[in-house]
């Protein structure tokens, strides 16, 4: 579990210039000028996880929050102990993007009982009691299929024949993996001859999205199109399907989710077909919710974040000035 604690000297710069910091405060305003967070993050398993992690660093620094970032390669239980250690230390606010949905309301509770409020970010979690936290900010994962099942039925609206579909879900478990597959099967629905064959767990990782494209090579004859539920297992797919002698973007259709500068980049070369946006830059706004948090402000229970859809124009005009 990597640990990276980012001490910084109260600065009186965004969020803590409405907060009042500065050398002439009154001791609460000062106290307030140097929030403390804990932010336990999933791990490092794609691009869109590393940007994320960099967004709230630098957001941080710039808001001049003391930042307690702990990574947690994946494991449920290692949320668990960064998030205890967090409650141990009296952090000021903690925030967490969930790497699965359920199992947390124990934990929370405990955050509760101590008086520590929770944000949720990036991944929801799935809760009896939704006051265990004040807010949740991220994307519309259900939404994010939805498109890719639209675009695929636009795609196919004059073909005759069985469209044989696979899918490289996320993380079992995880809201994204749940939420991106159940839009997709919905708006799918629409047309009777798309038909999902074959569905595996691909982790949100190029290695898996490669193992599971090549043994769903292996067992299927003819598969059309593949939906991966992130841009990593898309381009590991790429590569197996490449191996196998096909051709990625022509002889099989691939859709992925995030629109990463790696995915865009395959796209304008015609390897992926479509690709859905998940933007990861989610820093300024946490921090934004942070700082009012801190102060007592209220805020809304759900944070959604603006996205859009890249065909291959598109992700050219993007590209160059791309982010992430
Ligand atoms: O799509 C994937 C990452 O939770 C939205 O997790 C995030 C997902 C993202 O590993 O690349």
């Amino acid at each position: 579990m990597r640990r990276t604690p980012i001490i910084l000297a109260a600065v009186a710069a965004g969020l803590l210039t409405a907060c009042g910091g500065g050398e002439s405060a009154a001791p609460e305003k000062a106290g307030q000028a140097s929030i403390r967070l804990g932010f336990s993050q999933v791990g490092e398993e794609s691009a869109w996880r590393l940007a994320n992690t960099t967004s709230i660093e630098h957001a941080a620094t710039n808001a001049g929050v003391q930042l307690d970032l702990r990574v947690a390669d994946g494991k449920q239980e290692n949320q668990t102990a960064a998030i205890r250690q967090f409650i141990n230390d009296k952090v000021d606010v903690i925030a967490f993007s969930p790497v699965v949905e359920s199992g947390w309301d124990e934990l929370l509770q405990e955050a509760k009982d101590a008086g520590i409020p929770v944000i949720v970010t990036d991944r929801m979690v799935d809760t009896t009691d939704t006051s265990l936290f004040v807010t949740m900010l991220g994307s519309d994962f259900t939404a994010e299929g939805r498109k890719a099942g639209e675009w695929l039925v636009e795609h196919y609206r004059d073909y005759n024949g069985t469209v044989r579909i696979v899918e490289i879900e996320g993380t079992t478990g995880s809201a994204p993996a749940n939420q991106r597959r159940s839009g997709f099967a919905e708006a799918i629905e629409a047309d009777p001859d798309l038909q999902v064959i074959a569905s595996r767990d691909g982790n949100f990782t190029r290695e898996g999205g490669e193992q599971v494209m090549a043994g769903f090579l292996k067992e299927h004859p003819k598969i059309d199109v593949v939906f991966a539920h992130n841009d990593d297992e898309g381009l590991g797919a790429i590569e197996a399907i490449e191996a196998d002698g096909k051709r990625p973007g022509v002889d099989l259709k691939i859709i992925t989710v995030d629109a990463s500068r790696d995915g865009l980049t395959a796209l304008a070369e015609g390897r992926l077909n479509y690709v859905i946006e998940c933007n990861p830059l989610l820093g300024p706004q946490l921090m934004e919710l942070v700082g009012k948090v801190r102060t007592g402000q209220s805020i809304p229970r759900r944070v959604v974040v603006d996205e859009t859809a890249f065909d291959r124009e598109a992700a050219k005009a993007v590209l160059p000035n791309r982010q992430y």
